[in-house]
């Protein structure tokens, strides 16, 4: 392991670097320069950050910034704007720096003073939210390039909807060596090659190294060759030649697919002896580097410091899109789609879909529909579908499974974006990162489903939908033993814990059509994160009466009283309900009363007044009954309550077998309740 933390074997590194510096001075460069320097004195301040990477890229992202994004710092929210994301989240003073040089307001010199410190909006990695001009948070390596992919693809989608007039627009992303290394890029890349999304262009910071050291410690594949096979047209280009930097963007300006281009750049370019080594990737570069890099760049200036004429022609590339925009903004005062194409980029809810939900409701609490949840689901989508255009599905090759599509949606296929159906292929993590892009471009509201047992591979997309708040509806169908005979690979069991363990996501498992309706709703309103339906394979008989108001939107309620004081209270949650309810029948039989609550949502229902949850859960003895691990029921329980669920992993055999196997059943269910009336 001599790689890490070896500084030495940087010789030919220096080597370009000064002949690179040697060169004639230009504006772009002392440009750069000034990102370098504000890079320098910010993570110097903080004693912590990653100076290599904007020290690397600030020439190229000089060029883009200056010449080719689109974008007017006055306006970050303008809709067609240019979507820039920084996928290598680390170098996040790459784009503080752009944001403050070009003039954005909210990001001036005493957010960068104060660099990764409380309340900072230049916190440690970007994150959505701290600055509109921030469009995503990265920091996940990977995750950037995969989510750039559904903000290109959205692009696409309403271009295809709402004209060029309105929507066009390109999507630039900086990646790292590990962002290409990361899997989720590759799922990403195959996507968006076969999709043929020809405004997305990648600029590689291929600077051979990495924390561990070079890069070919762990790589020695032909990257290029990789993405040339996905579909994309790739460049090679000297990252800090800026003649190569502007005729590559030019190329891929005017490339029929989407495009890479290898920027060859030095980490840490400036710094006199660690340039070119994965010493500058991580750590302030200390006193006399950082001295001896602004030595070697010509910066002569006092630390967080930008002469005034280097400011200037900052600020303006920071207007140059200024009269573009207002040209777009006068296209939109006069465009016949003006008030639809407001409507969903302010993510406002169309008129008239509560009605057609209550309408759809309204039919199944008289026709008591016997039906699996994931089959509900379906029948909710053809309501909501038609109700809400913005609303696009897709599935990671599980479409006929978890019956994500409706007709009439209309594929997306290469070329042709005017569907609102999307085949994800077996990408799942790409897909919940690319629906995370849809959804942050605005306009759409994206779904896609996949088995529950694979939401683990979608995790971190999950994750980070969450962190961020942005809306994603995944349809998580086979929910657990209960799809039987595929066996325990494929039957989840601690998701549900898993997932309601992560802060700021609604994990909705619904017990008949009309709670899936009402699960559905929820997610739809549901604007400041993800919503995950945990669906069942098998069927489950109609539990509600009525289906007025939105029961489910509490968390959980009292779906059956007792009849006289509760000998117990049965919690359970989706196709359980039903058990209960018949135990609950069975044991009123026997003269003994208990109260089923159904329980579709924890997360909201531990946001009730503690008198509501007082009045659900009843003082009785709980029971509560779920075909998945305990994890977490004690919450709700209490330390006297009894779980009736999963211990371990579950097997192949049919479901009902399955169910009595592992003792989740209505006489395991009676036999708790006298138990605990003893
Ligand atoms: C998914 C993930 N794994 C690991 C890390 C930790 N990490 C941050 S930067 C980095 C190295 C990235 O190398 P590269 O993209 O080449 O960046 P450079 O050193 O060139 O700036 C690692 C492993 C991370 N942020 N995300
Ligand atoms: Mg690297």
């Amino acid at each position: 392991m001599a790689s890490i933390a070896d500084h030495s074997g940087n010789g030919a590194a220096l080597a370009r670097q000064a002949e690179l510096l040697a060169r004639e001075p230009s504006e772009d460069r002392a440009m750069a320069n000034a990102i370098r320097a504000l890079a320098i004195d910010a993570v110097e301040a903080a004693k912590s950050g990653h100076p290599g990477m904007p020290m690397g890229m600030a020439d190229a992202a000089t060029t883009l910034y200056r010449k080719f994004l689109k974008f007017d710092a006055a306006a970050p929210d303008w809709w067609d704007r240019d979507r820039f994301v920084l996928s290598a989240g680390h170098g996040s003073m790459l784009l503080y720096a752009l944001l403050h040089l070009t003039g954005h307001e909210g990001m001036g010199i005493e957010q960068i003073k104060s660099f990764r410190q409380l309340h900072s909006r230049a916190a440690g990695h970007p994150e959505y939210g701290e600055h509109p001009a921030i469009e995503m948070t990265t920091g996940p390596l990977g995750q950037g390039f995969a989510t750039s992919v559904g903000m290109a693809l959205a692009e696409r989608m309403l271009a295809a909807k709402f004209g060029k007039s309105l929507v066009d627009h390109r999507t630039w992303v900086i990646a790292g060596d590990g962002c290409l290394q990361e899997g989720v890029s590759h799922e990403a890349a195959a996507l968006a090659g076969h999709l043929k999304l020809n405004k997305l262009t990648v600029l590689w910071d291929d600077n051979s190294i990495s924390i561990d050291g070079a890069t070919s410690v762990s790589t020695s594949e032909d990257t290029l060759k990789r993405f040339a096979a996905y579909g994309w047209n790739t460049r090679r280009i000297d990252g800090h030649d800026f003649e190569e930097l502007a005729a590559a963007l030019t190329f891929a300006q005017k490339s029929s697919k989407p495009t890479i281009i290898a920027c060859k750049t030095i980490i840490g370019f400036g710094a006199p002896t660690k340039a070119g080594t994965a010493g500058v990737h991580g750590a302030a570069l200390g006193g006399a580097e950082a001295e001896g890099a602004k030595k070697a760049l010509g910066w002569n200036h006092l630390p967080f410091t930008v002469p005034d004429e280097i400011y200037a022609p900052w600020r303006e590339a920071g207007s140059r899109g200024a009269a573009t925009r207002r040209a777009w903004l006068k296209r939109l005062a006069k465009h016949p789609m003006r008030a639809e194409f407001e409507r969903v980029m302010q993510g406002k809810l169309p008129e008239g879909w509560v009605e057609a939900m209550s309408a759809y409701k309204a039919g199944l609490a008289e026709a008591k529909p016997k039906l699996a949840t994931r089959q509900a689901s379906q029948k909710a989508l053809e309501a909501l579908v038609q109700a809400v255009p913005e609303l696009v599905g897709g599935s990671a090759d599980l479409t006929g499974s978890n019956l994500t599509l409706i007709k009439g949606m209309g594929d997306v296929t290469p070329g042709n974006y005017a569907g609102r159906y999307i085949y994800y292929g077996i990408r799942e993590f790409g897909m919940a990162a690319a629906m995370n892009g849809i959804a942050l471009h605005g306009g759409l509201i994206p779904y896609g489903g996949t088995f529950f047992v694979f939401a683990d591979y979608m995790r971190p997309a999950i994750r980070l939908a969450a962190l961020m708040g942005t809306r994603a509806i995944h349809v998580l169908t086979h929910d657990s033993i209960g799809l039987g005979e595929d066996g325990p690979t494929h039957q989840p069991i601690e998701h549900l814990a898993s997932f309601r363990a992560m802060p700021n996501v609604l994990v909705l498992r619904p017990a008949d059509a009309i709670e899936t309706a009402e699960a559905w709703e929820i997610a739809i309103k549901n604007a400041k994160g993800p919503s995950l339906l945990v669906l069942s394979r098998q069927g489950v008989p109609a539990l509600r009466e009525s289906a007025n108001g939105n029961k489910s939107a509490r968390g959980a309620y009292v779906l059956a009283e007792a009849n006289g004081p509760r000998a117990a209270t049965i919690i359970a949650t989706g196709t359980e309900v039903s058990l209960a309810m018949a135990a609950r029948k069975t044991l009123a039989a026997q003269g003994i009363e208990v109260a089923v609550v159904s329980a579709p949502c924890l997360e909201l229902f531990a946001q009730q007044s503690p008198e509501y949850q007082k009045e659900v859960l009843g003082t009785a003895s709980r029971i509560g009954v779920e075909a998945a691990g305990g994890f977490g029921w004690e919450r709700w329980l209490g330390p006297d309550g009894i779980f009736i669920g999963m211990n371990g992993f579950g097997a192949s055999a049919p479901a009902e077998i399955l169910y009595e196997h592992f003792g989740i059943t209505e006489a395991a269910i009676v036999a708790a309740v006298k138990k605990e009336g003893n």
